[in-house]
């Protein structure tokens, strides 16, 4: 079979892309660890009140894990429980959040944590906190009429001032 010079040239191209993109994600994937949002967790959305620890949206310490906070956050239409949040710098925290209703989304500014939040799942993040300021956290997936006004806020905050 005769091919033609450019078209070696292309198939070349093309397999060397191919193999460059399978890489470029395997390295992401399995080396940096970056994989979608896990749905290991289910949880049964309309139960979430009478469920742990979604019965206690809040902040709280926790001793003998990786991290040591962790923030559990309910989202519904239009609202995350809770809404202000105090952390102190430089602490480890472990998100834990779901939705009551709809697909909401969990996006905190200035930084990297951006979840989506879907019914029936329950999704984690673990972050550092390394930096005093005001974080606003917005929703990011259109939710309804008040999509506009779901909001909280992170208050990272030096205790020893
Ligand atoms: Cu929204």
């Amino acid at each position: 079979m005769h091919l033609h010079r450019y078209e070696k040239w292309w198939l070349t191209f093309g397999i060397g892309s191919l193999v460059l993109f399978l890489v470029i994600v395997g390295i992401s994937a399995f080396h940096q660890g970056h994989q979608p949002p896990s749905s290991v967790k289910t949880i049964n959305y309309e139960q979430i009140d009478k469920v742990a620890p979604f019965n206690e949206p809040g902040l709280r310490k926790v001793e003998g894990k990786d991290w040591d906070y962790e923030l559990v956050v309910v989202a519904s239409a239009f609202m995350y429980m809770p809404t202000e949040v105090e952390i102190p710098v430089g602490s480890t925290v472990k998100i834990i959040a779901t939705t009551k209703d709809v697909v909401h989304g969990y996006g905190v500014a200035g930084t990297n944590i951006n979840m989506m939040l879907e019914p029936g799942y329950v999704n984690e993040y673990v972050t550092t906190m390394d930096k005093t300021g005001e974080y606003l956290v917005v929703c990011n997936e259109y939710c309804g009429t008040g999509h506009h006004t779901m909001k909280m806020m992170y208050k990272v905050v030096d205790i020893n001032e």
